[in-house]
């Protein structure tokens, strides 16, 4: 993955389902902190789905998408997202 931690402004964008318990942890971790983002559900939204595949390469969720200046890129596996975020967040891992 790029390394985008130089860059200020991002933005995200969660790719998920309701019951996957890989998702509940970051949804949980994302209530935790307080930070809202979109959510694309790839069960309901077959347009979701597809970016996802396209964009990340594969069709396991959770996935983050993150957008800044540099780019694009997307994050898979519940922990590291929860460590990206609360690195760029500067909180504390739940
Ligand atoms: N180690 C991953 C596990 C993710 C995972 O297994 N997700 C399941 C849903 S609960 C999935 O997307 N499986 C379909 C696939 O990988 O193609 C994480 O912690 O995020």
């Amino acid at each position: 993955m790029a390394d985008f931690t130089s860059s200020i402004v991002e933005s995200y964008t969660l790719y998920q389902y309701d019951t996957c318990p890989f998702c509940h942890r970051v949804r949980q971790f994302l209530q935790s902190v307080g930070l809202e983002m979109p959510m694309r559900d790839i069960l309901d939204d077959p347009e979701a789905f597809l970016e996802l595949l396209q964009g990340g390469g594969r069709q396991t969720v959770p996935c983050l998408r993150i957008e800044n200046a540099d780019g694009v890129a997307w994050l898979y596996e519940s922990r590291d997202i929860i460590d990206y975020l609360s690195r760029r967040l500067d909180v504390p891992r739940t």
